[in-house]
């Protein structure tokens, strides 16, 4: 029986993967025979994140550019397309988050969000989509957050973009599916990456952030995952073992979303 779980001869584009969860996922994807192409904003972090892939033992290919730059993301999927092949999964990884509450918030600030986070899996999935229906497959997989589901203090930009790409997410699958193309999102909880390094910082006096120990007891684990951890959901959901699955979103939250949270 054939691996169904396998990627090999597929070619993957994981956005803003230098590090972080992309890179947890890219490094999953390499396990199971992709090939792996990332890009990010600035030769400098492209640089950094070829070293680590190399470190990993993973011949990667990497390119700079921003993701909400059409010109610039037409131009990156044509040179990947020549230079490596056409690409068969799409993670729209890339994101940032303004932790500022709302009525502080400029809508500069708000719009950057939007643009980054909603704006930018519009943009490189419509560079890649026309591919995937003359190659007649495609996987698109969107980086989702409990944001998509839940809102809370200060994160009004990035819930309304995580809202956003839920239902992009949905209606890639409503547009596309009869093009087999699946089109599903990753609902992560709390990683411990650099974008919520300052959630986790110790406090002056030697004690837990606040923060670190609210998630802590509203994730049954007891704990913060990692982006490790979103590798195997993400390897499924670009593998022919989810040909079935499209416009899912998979929470790989540790439980967060059943759980009301441990009494104090
Ligand atoms: P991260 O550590 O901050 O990494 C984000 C990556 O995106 C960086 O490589 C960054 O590049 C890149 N990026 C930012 N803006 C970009 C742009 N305009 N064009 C191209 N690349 C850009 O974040 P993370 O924690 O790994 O999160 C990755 C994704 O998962 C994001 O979409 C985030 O919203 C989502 N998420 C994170 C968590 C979590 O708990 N960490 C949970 C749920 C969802 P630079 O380094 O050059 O800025
Ligand atoms: C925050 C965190 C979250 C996580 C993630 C949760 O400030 O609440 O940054 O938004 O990044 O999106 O799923």
């Amino acid at each position: 029986m054939a691996n169904i779980f396998s990627l090999e001869g597929k070619v993957a584009l994981i956005t803003g993967a230098s590090y972080g969860i992309g890179f947890g996922i890219a490094k999953a994807m390499h396990n199971a025979g992709a090939t792996i192409v990332f890009n990010d904003i600035k030769q400098e972090f492209v640089d950094k994140g070829m070293a680590a892939y190399k470190e990993a033992g993973i011949d990667a290919h990497g390119y700079v550019c921003d993701v909400t730059d059409e010109d610039a993301v037409n131009e990156m999927v044509a040179k990947i397309e020549k230079e490596v092949g056409v690409i068969d999964i799409l993670v729209n990884n890339a994101g940032i988050i303004k932790r500022i509450p709302m009525c502080e918030m400029t809508a500069a600030d708000f719009r950057q969000v939007i643009d980054i986070d909603l704006n930018g899996p519009f943009i490189v999935s419509k560079a890649v989509i026309p591919s995937m229906i003359k190659k007649g497959h495609g996987k698109i997989i969107n980086i989702c957050s409990m944001m998509s589901e839940l809102g809370r203090e200060t994160v009004s930009a990035y819930a309304a973009a995580k809202g956003g790409l839920k239902m992009l997410t949905r209606n890639i699958c409503a547009e596309y599916g009869a093009d087999n193309i699946q089109c599903n999102g990753i609902g992560p909880g709390y990683i411990a990456t650099p974008q919520t390094a300052p959630l986790r910082e110790t406090q002056a006096d030697g004690s837990r952030h606040p923060f670190d120990q609210f998630i802590c007891s509203r994730t049954p684990a007891g704990r913060w995952l990692n982006p490790d951890e979103l590798g195997g959901p993400a390897v499924f959901l670009a593998s022919d073992a989810s040909n079935a699955v499209n416009g899912h979103i998979l929470y790989v939250d540790g439980g967060i979303l059943a759980y009301i949270g441990k009494q104090p």
